[in-house]
């Protein structure tokens, strides 16, 4: 029988939310709006986590985490420019309370993907404006909200969010413009550093960081064009916006999904979104990450998988990637699955299904997923047994 392998002290374990894809009932933002104009799927009540997060929360419990990432709808804390509205920062704050009460360490994200309407309708982050903003907003949340909160994450995917809306154009604001694209890119990393200024002027001691999505890009065969391809890819998407933060993080949020092999196609296991399944890729990409010197949060990694047929080897088979690199020191301090609940995936609405936890989204009933079970072993024994 081969020993377990274990996981630092003090490892956080959970799983990952974001506000508009599981609360329900937000109706201020630009995906809102998108979905009332017929261009992405609509939201409507979602999970309605907004008012079952206590018994949400109650499951994460039972499920052995010790820690839990959310996201802050940033529509209902600031639903006009420089208007607050209390009773929202009351809301975040007893969704906060609830976590603690249970043991759950929070992981707060300030800005997932949707913007408030007025932002967004004053050319969102390609308006210059957008980085004093952002750098309000986070101050307000920080100073009012975040009084039991240790870590923060300001921005949720940037280069996914920008690719998405102003490359390829189908998410908001459905762009096709490179030159928009570079100038989005290049305000969301001058966001977070205001961002990071304005937070560490009201709470010093909050550690913030951002939630990075990385790939694992790499080259097969004879052309040294697909190295080529590998390396400026990896340069772009992995490297270029953590260099321009890199003194305006305490820590380091990854995403991890997705591997790009340039040159001839290798059949790999595929998830219900199609994504090639390669655990080996977030060894690859945490070592590289390690280059940075900053203690890393796996803050997503997950699995569309509608029959929870291959969630439990997944979340397996990436753990031992991510326990190699830590043998091999790069300092990871957490894991979250993507996602607690099955939620909106954005443009594919509410088809995909991330969840440890499944949603019937008629009746909001919550069925425990076997893999959350295998993961809750995992999470109490801060241990995977490699054998089974
Ligand atoms: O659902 C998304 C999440 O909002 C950001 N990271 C990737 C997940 C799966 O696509």
């Amino acid at each position: 029988m081969k020993p377990a392998l274990r996981f630092p002290e003090k490892f956080l374990w959970g799983a990952a939310c974001a506000s508009y894809q599981v609360e329900g009932g937000i109706e201020n933002c630009d995906w809102a709006m998108a979905g009332r104009a017929g261009r992405v799927p609509p939201c409507g009540s979602a999970c309605d986590h907004y008012n079952r997060y206590e018994s949400d929360f109650d499951n994460a419990q039972k499920l052995g985490h010790n820690s839990h990432r959310i996201s802050i709808e940033w529509a209902r804390i600031e639903p006009e420019e420089g208007q607050f509205d209390r009773n929202e920062v009351v809301h975040y704050k007893n969704v906060i309370k609830a976590l603690r009460a249970r043991g759950l360490e929070p992981i707060v994200t300030l800005w997932h993907f949707t913007l408030p309407a007025w932002f967004a309708n004053d050319r969102g982050f390609e308006n210059p404006k957008s980085v004093e903003r952002f750098g309000k907003y986070a101050e307000f949340v920080a100073k009012e909200i975040l009084n039991e909160v240790k870590f923060v994450q300001t921005i949720n995917e940037p280069l996914v969010w920008a690719g998405n809306g102003y490359i390829r154009g189908y998410w908001p604001p459905f762009r096709k413009n490179y030159i928009s694209y570079l100038k989005v890119v290049r305000n969301l990393a001058t966001a977070h550093q205001k961002a990071y200024e304005t937070i560490k002027t009201v709470r010093g001691d909050l550690l913030v960081g951002i939630a990075k999505n990385n790939m694992f890009f790499s080259a097969k065969g004879v052309n040294p064009l697909n190295y080529l391809m590998a390396v400026v890819s990896s340069y772009w998407w992995n490297r270029y916006f953590l260099s321009k933060i890199r003194r305006e993080s305490d820590f380091i949020g990854l995403n991890f999904y997705k591997t790009l092999v340039f040159g001839p196609k290798s059949s790999l296991p595929k998830s219900d979104m199609g994504w090639d399944i390669f655990p080996e890729g977030i060894y690859h990409v945490l070592k590289e990450l390690g280059r940075y010197k900053k203690p890393i949060y796996v803050t997503e990694n997950g699995v569309a998988d509608a029959d929870d047929s291959i969630r439990k080897n997944f979340i397996r088979d990436h753990l031992i990637q991510v326990h190699g690199a830590i043998q091999e020191g790069v300092d990871v301090r957490g894991y979250f699955y993507w996602s607690l609940l099955d939620n909106y995936e954005w443009a594919h609405g509410f088809e995909k299904r991330f969840g440890l936890i499944e949603v019937d989204f008629v009746t909001q009933e919550r069925r425990i997923r076997a893999s959350a079970i295998a993961y809750k072993n995992i999470c109490e024994t801060n241990a995977l047994e490699t054998e089974s």
